[in-house]
């Protein structure tokens, strides 16, 4: 039994398309995956503003709001929660360049409707948290923006959002590129530099994905205990990567055992979880996945996080202290790989 919630979006279970191939799965109704979500051991559901309120665009505020009413009856008929809604500011024809740091002025303003609009749905849902993907907010071509009126047109976009509701939480999932070259705001570090600059930062923090970390070229345990020694560690996206290479979005643990383990450390030593934090698992099926094992990537992530929970609780806390202390940490490593190895 794990000491986490866990938490998966719908896009997680997918139909397999990718940039170079069509799709090779059936599309999964919502209410089956939350049926199936439930059935394999997850307590919540992310949320893009669209998948909880689909054919927003067509939408006026009451009508959004009514049909994310009707989501919510979803997610209450299965005992399931909602963890965060984050607006998709990437697939509209408005958002080509961007959302908030776009270069049209028409465009920052619908990006900005998606943004309200999406705390509008979680306020329906019955949820406090606003996950920001800064997904365009950034540059294929360096000279297009401004970089410094762009990081300020980020803080001032979430000034917006802290001022628009006063309980709604702001989330930045940071991430270095894809689909862009270049992102304003790569890192843990970046998004909480961010936060400090806002109207409210003690409602500004981050959700860490771990493939984000790798493409960055940084640990994922130390950007998620460097965001915890902050107290702006509110949700986490854990997978693996291969490299630094396009987002994987691989089940977790299966690349990189040991960075896996000292991602769960750091979240069990902090007690992460204790304020109602979930561990989302941003993960994809492989394209050659058949209809019938679609979720076993979910499922596969949860094992792998229980099975490193068991190591941790295993941890031999006094042995660490002793190499520590006679600095050899050859003896700790090779303590480390023993320790994930043996059954
Ligand atoms: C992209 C991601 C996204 C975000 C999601 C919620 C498809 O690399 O990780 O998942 O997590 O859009 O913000
Ligand atoms: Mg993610």
């Amino acid at each position: 039994m794990s000491m986490f919630k866990f938490s998966a979006g719908p896009w997680n279970v997918h139909e397999g398309a990718d940039a170079f191939g069509p799709a090779v799965r059936k599309t999964i109704t919502f209410e089956k995956k939350v049926e199936m979500f439930k059935k394999i051991g997850l307590d919540g559901v992310q949320f893009h503003d669209d998948d909880a309120v689909p054919e927003i665009n067509e939408l006026n505020d009451a009508q959004i709001r009514a049909r994310a009413r009707e989501t919510k009856k979803i997610l209450d008929h299965y005992g399931m929660a909602a963890e965060f809604v984050a607006p998709r500011l990437w697939m509209d024809p408005r958002t080509i360049d961007g959302g908030y740091t776009s270069n049209n002025p028409k465009d920052r303003e619908y990006a900005m409707w998606r943004s309200y609009r999406s705390i509008d749905i979680a306020n329906e849902l019955g949820c406090d948290k606003i996950v920001l993907w800064l997904a365009r907010e950034g540059t294929m071509c360096a000279e297009s923006k401004d970089p410094i009126q762009s990081v300020n047109r980020i803080i001032e976009a979430i000034n917006k959002m802290l001022e628009y509701d006063k309980n709604i939480k702001v989330l930045v999932e940071t991430k270095p590129n894809e689909p862009v070259d270049r992102s304003f705001c790569p890192t843990i570090g970046h998004a909480l530099a961010i936060s400090s600059a806002t109207v409210d930062p003690s409602r500004v923090g981050a959700l860490l994905e771990s493939a984000h970390a790798i493409l960055a070229g940084l640990d994922p345990a130390n950007e998620i205990a460097f965001a915890l020694a902050m107290g702006k560690l509110w949700s986490v996206h854990l997978n693996d990567q291969n490299g630094m290479k396009y987002d994987q979005d691989k089940a977790f643990g299966v690349e990189n055992l040991r960075q896996a383990f000292n991602q769960i450390k750091v979240l069990v030593e902090n007690n992460y979880g204790s304020n109602g934090e979930y561990v989302g698992l941003d993960v994809k099926a492989m394209r050659t996945q058949k209809d019938e094992a679609c979720y076993r990537h979910i499922e596969n992530s949860i094992k792998m996080v229980e099975m490193l929970e068991e190591k941790v609780k295993n941890f031999d806390y006094s042995y660490q202290q002793q190499c520590i202390e006679a600095r050899d940490y050859e003896a700790l490593e090779m303590y480390i790989m023993e320790l994930l190895m043996k059954g």
